[in-house]
């Protein structure tokens, strides 16, 4: 490819969140010449795909947007606490067209493989409808869990019935009236999806691997005092989530629980729990992550409203997780998910005793021994985490090398931000970065802005290529490592560990840094301020 001219100075994969505002940044702030491509029809991401009944955002509405653009953080009012996916979509739709985004995007376009060129120092980056263009950056945006895990159960296609997975779902909707409907999964996205199904169908079973501790959201309309309250403070807000441990308003009690008497305790969990949202899990005792006997109590606490909401004592010990330490998988948030297994529609399948799940027949699920007569299945069964993704794109680096062959033993990356011997590829919220545990708009844009910065750079300094140095890479791969060997959630099986995609390495994907996102960003600003310390620039 030597001579090769050059299309565009960077090609962004993804028009979620962080495709969106990459293009912005990259276009509008140094006037590159940017192309975006997007599988899906339009903007959204993450948002564009997850249709589900019930789907809507665990963070904040308040906090869970771009706050680059000051003014429309002023002017965009959120209807409820989390935001509905219908509306998150219609958000970034508006986003779109008012920073006239969509003119350098190209929908309905996968890339499917992407080289880069040793003599050229140039990325040749190839889609699905036959293109193949060259660009000096490319910038991977396609999101941290966008990568579908639909596990390979014997007689799928043997199911006489309808499927769907919960994030590729149909964009008119499933009418599930008068229908039998199974779901597997009991994580995040079936918390949110169960009690609304629960809500049409004739026959709900939902098939539980494991037992989750879920925490109320709360949602509703925001006091409209408040909402004049958080505008007038939003650059107090913007400062406050940006430097905190997981880029929202949560703040961890300075104790131990341990050192707390029993009363202060509760008093402390019932304010939580009645708050709703992620107060109970992000801003609980500090000790609550690394010991635990610390989060035992926490834990004993929920244990206690599951039996107390769930009125057949067998179905609640079923619903209380027994094998790992809480908080150590992703909390999700509920509304009603307890309840529904009061209703005598619903059913309980423990998908791990006996076998778990054994097969899907023509009629339904066999599991434990016993089929189950179903109309429609919908698998909530999650996504192969961060590095799913990334290693979807074929990308090869210098010498031809694939993160297929570097990531064999997990992720390793610098900063979570690039990967060596992959120069000029820059990877937002990628693993071993904060990312899914944080805020996503936060550490989005703080991605976005670090990447922006470091481009202008390399171009006054007339620079053409930024690699990760290996062996800073393996220092930031050992700091990672190390710092959550410290805490709890080394020990569960979660999809942060890896642990849900049979034959994935186990190795813990995000960065949980000991100041968190604050403390990430310090880190990035100061290898900036050195120079881009840690990488090699010609
Ligand atoms: P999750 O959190 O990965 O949940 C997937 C669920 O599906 C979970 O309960 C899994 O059980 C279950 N699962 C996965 N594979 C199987 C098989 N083979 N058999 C039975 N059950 C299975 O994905 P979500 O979509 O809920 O949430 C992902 C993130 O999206 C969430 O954290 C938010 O950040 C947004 P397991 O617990 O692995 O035993």
């Amino acid at each position: 490819m030597a001579g090769a001219t050059q299309d565009f100075d960077a090609v962004v994969i993804g028009a979620g969140f962080s495709g969106m505002y990459m293009l912005k940044s990259l276009r509008d702030k140094l006037g590159l010449k940017v192309r975006v491509y997007e599988a899906g029809e339009t903007v959204g991401g993450t948002w564009y795909w997850n249709r589900y009944p019930g789907a809507r955002c665990d963070s904040d509405s308040y906090i869970y947007c771009f706050t680059f653009d000051k003014q429309l953080l002023q002017e965009w009012e959120w209807t409820e606490r989390y935001p509905e996916q219908p509306e998150i979509l219609r958000y970034l739709e508006h986003v779109a067209e008012r920073h006239d985004l969509k003119r350098d995007m190209q929908f309905n376009t996968r890339v499917t493989g992407a080289e880069f060129d040793e003599k050229s120092n140039l990325w040749r980056v190839r889609t699905d409808k036959g293109e193949s263009v060259t660009a000096r950056y490319l910038v991977a945006a396609v999101g941290s869990l966008s990568h579908t895990n639909m596990p390979q159960f014997k007689g799928l296609q043997s199911f006489k019935g309808k499927w769907y997975h919960t994030s590729r779902f149909p964009h008119a909707g499933v009418d599930f009236t008068n229908k039998r409907v199974g779901v597997v999964g009991t994580g995040a996205t079936a918390v949110q999806a169960i009690p609304e199904i629960a809500q049409q169908a004739k026959q709900l079973i939902v098939f539980q691997r494991t037992a989750n501790y879920c925490v109320p959201a709360r949602n509703g309309k925001v006091d409209p005092d408040l909402v004049k309250a958080r505008k007038a403070d939003y650059d107090g807000i913007v400062e406050r989530i940006r430097d905190s441990f997981f880029g929202q308003e949560h703040y961890f009690i300075p104790k131990s629980a341990l050192e707390a008497t029993p009363e202060e305790r509760e008093r402390e969990f019932d304010k939580r729990w009645d708050a709703g949202g992620f107060g109970f899990w992000l801003g609980n005792y500090e000790d609550m992550f690394f010991n635990k006997e610390a989060n035992d109590l926490c834990a004993d606490y929920l244990k206690r409203k599951i039996r107390r909401t769930v009125k057949d004592p067998v179905v609640a010990e079923k619903l209380i997780p027994n094998d790992y330490a809480y908080g150590t998988k992703r909390q999700p948030l509920d509304t009603n998910y307890y309840e529904t297994f009061n209703k005598d529609s619903v059913l309980l399948v423990d998908a791990k005793a006996d076998g778990g799940i054994e097969e899907i027949t023509e009629k339904g699920i066999r599991a434990g021994g016993k089929e189950y007569e179903l109309d429609i299945i919908v698998f909530a069964t999650g996504f192969d985490a961060m590095t799913g993704p990334l290693k979807a794109l074929n990308l090869r680096g210098r010498g031809g090398r694939t993160l297929d062959k570097e990531w064999a033993h997990g992720p390793h990356t610098y900063l979570g931000i690039s990967v060596a011997g992959f120069p000029n590829l820059f990877t937002i919220t990628g693993p071993q970065s904060p990312s899914v545990l944080s805020n996503m708009p936060v550490s989005i844009e703080q991605h976005v802005d670090w990447v922006t910065d470091c481009i202008a750079h390399m171009r006054k300094s007339g620079k053409t290529v930024i690699d990760a140095l290996p062996q800073a890479q393996e220092q930031w791969v050992a700091h990672v490592n190390e710092t959550v060997s410290e805490t709890l959630m080394t020990s569960a099986n979660s999809w942060y560990m890896s642990a849900n995609i049979p034959g994935k390495p186990r190795a813990f994907l995000p960065y949980l840094g000991p100041e968190g996102v604050g403390g990430y960003r310090k880190k990035c600003d100061e290898v900036a301020a050195n120079g881009y310390e840690g990488f090699e620039l010609k």
